[in-house]
């Protein structure tokens, strides 16, 4: 098993932000105790991706924070990220794998347990499971309920996250299930402070016993 911290995984939407304004809010997330952050970027060019990804990185360095690309192994292994996330209409996690090579984080998305075993056996390091509740994000998802997200962790050895529509007043819901942590993208990055709205993430996290 690889080591990561994946209790307050921090994932970006750099939409509608200033290059200086994003670079901000993923700092002061860092700032705020957000343990692994996932640069995810769907409409730049591969020049942009890695130019961004090159500046994120070396932020996400200085808090000790591995950082994942989401989508695309090229971006993670041009600026030597620390690991990629692939969801089903990537390349495939077997892919992936031999790619990054075994000492980098490779995670996967998983909404059915079929699918999360199928993930763990082509090598996944963790899951992203959901959308537990509906999301504003744009991302093409369907919801995945606490049953599902329970028994997925059940079904598999690696750590598995909830993902979606989650904040620090719904996230009660995960209470007693055995994930690693929660992933969110708004509730931090569209937050008026995203230090202060990690920081009372993470608390809300750990006052449920959910890392
Ligand atoms: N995958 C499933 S839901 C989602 C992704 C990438 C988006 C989560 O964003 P938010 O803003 O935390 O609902
Ligand atoms: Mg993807």
């Amino acid at each position: 098993m690889k080591n990561f911290d994946s209790s307050l995984y921090f994932i970006t939407d750099s939409t509608n932000y200033t290059e200086e304004e994003f670079l901000y809010r993923v700092e002061e997330a860092l700032k705020g105790g957000a343990t692994l952050l996932q640069l995810r970027e769907k409409n730049k060019s591969t020049r942009e991706y890695i130019q961004l990804a090159e500046k994120v990185h070396t932020i996400a360095k200085r808090y000790n924070v591995p950082l994942i690309i989401d989508d695309r192994v090229d971006v993670a292994l041009a600026i030597d990220a620390e690991g990629v996330h692939v969801g089903a209409e990537d390349m495939p996690i077997a892919t992936a794998r031999k790619l990054m090579g075994d000492g980098k984080i490779v995670g996967a998305t998983a909404k059915t347990v079929p699918w999360a075993k199928e993930a763990y056996e082509q090598g996944a390091d963790y899951l992203g499971v959901g959308a537990i509740y509906p999301t504003t994000t744009k991302v093409k998802t369907v919801l995945t309920s606490t049953d599902t997200l329970r028994d997925i962790c059940n079904a598999v050895p690696i750590p598995a996250n909830a993902i979606g529509g989650l904040n620090k007043d719904n996230i009660d819901v995960l209470a007693g299930i055995p994930i690693a942590g929660i992933c969110v993208v708004s509730a931090i990055m569209k937050a008026d402070d995203p230090k202060t709205a990690a920081e009372k993430l993470k608390a809300r996290a750990q006052e449920l016993g959910l890392c």
